[in-house]
């Protein structure tokens, strides 16, 4: 069972995506973007999982609205397909796999940082976006105006609960400027934090569907007109932290708003030599969560 967030006219309603049916839910507090928090509260109380208390929510619907995705996502008769939680913070994990290291070590001319933080106890975690800085599933994301050098990052996205447990899992893309970080690591914040530099999506899957999140499947497509000009997959057995490792050193002496989303790093990064272009169009699929696609533009000032 996943969890899609669709316009439906004027409404925004949060939906069920079962094969390819999405059974909407009419009730507009679930489509307001923190539907899915508020489904794991209520399931919580009723001391069911997420997945119970919505099976039990959609048998007790008369006459349910029933859409095919596929209409959604071709925004066929005025549906729209939106970002499925609206996060109050979204954070990033990085160099949490060998390739992400790689790639940071290159980029930099102070060698050894990201040997460093790679090797070390303590993560690096670091502040990516608040909800007014993400793009949804189809919409435009952006790289900046002032890099050369931008690349998509496809990354397993963890969503907290109430209790800031892991509640669900979804798609990250942590679009970066490689060459504002490469230039100095303090520069950090410049490359990752941006107008739309943060997407994620498609769908919701609640954290019980997924038996182990450290065994996931990532491929990443990057389209330029009709060709395929970058590929490649990666698997979440690859990082070398934890996610509840992650979220530990996340919580830690923080205040952490319920329905925060942790990015888990990438382990995917394109041929040093490749940077994004307008209208670039980048795919994310991991396994049972499904496809992130977003066109890319460039920013103007
Ligand atoms: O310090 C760089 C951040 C790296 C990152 O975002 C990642 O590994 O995913
Ligand atoms: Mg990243």
């Amino acid at each position: 069972m996943r969890l899609v967030r669709v316009k439906d006219g004027l409404e925004q309603k949060l939906g069920i995506l079962e094969n390819h049916d999405v059974t909407l839910l009419p009730d507009r507090k679930l489509g307001s973007g923190k539907g899915f928090l508020l489904l794991v509260k209520q399931a919580s109380r009723r001391r069911m999982t997420t997945v119970e208390y919505v099976k039990e929510v959609i048998n007790e619907l008369k006459n349910p609205k029933v859409i095919k995705f596929d209409d959604i996502i071709s925004n066929k008769k005025s549906f729209r397909l939106l970002i499925p939680i609206v996060p109050s913070e979204v954070w990033g994990a990085g160099v949490t796999y060998y390739r992400s290291k790689q790639a940071r070590e290159y980029e930099t001319s102070i060698k050894g940082i990201y040997d460093l933080v790679y090797n070390s106890k303590r993560p690096e975690i670091f502040f990516k976006a608040t909800s007014s800085r993400c793009a949804g599933p189809e919409d435009i994301a952006y790289i900046r105006g002032d890099s050369n050098w931008s690349v998509p990052e496809p990354e397993l996205a963890v969503i907290l609960g109430p209790k800031l447990e892991v509640a669900g899992f979804t798609i990250g893309n942590d679009l970066s400027a490689r060459d504002i970080e490469g230039e100095n690591p303090l520069y950090l914040p410049q490359a990752k934090i941006y107008r739309a530099s943060c997407s994620i999506g498609p769908a919701i899957v609640p954290a019980e569907s997924i038996d182990n999140p450290n065994n996931l499947q990532i491929e990443m497509r990057v389209y330029r007109g009709n060709n395929l000009v970058f590929n490649d997959s990666t698997n979440t057995s690859k990082m070398k932290r934890k996610i509840e490792e992650l979220i530990d050193f996340l919580k830690k002496y923080n205040i952490i708003p319920p329905g925060t989303v942790l990015l888990t790093g990438t382990g995917i990064v394109p041929p040093d030599d490749f940077s994004l272009r307008d209208n670039d169009i980048v795919e994310i699929e991991i396994e049972k969560i499904g496809v992130l696609r977003n066109k890319i533009k460039i920013l103007s000032s």
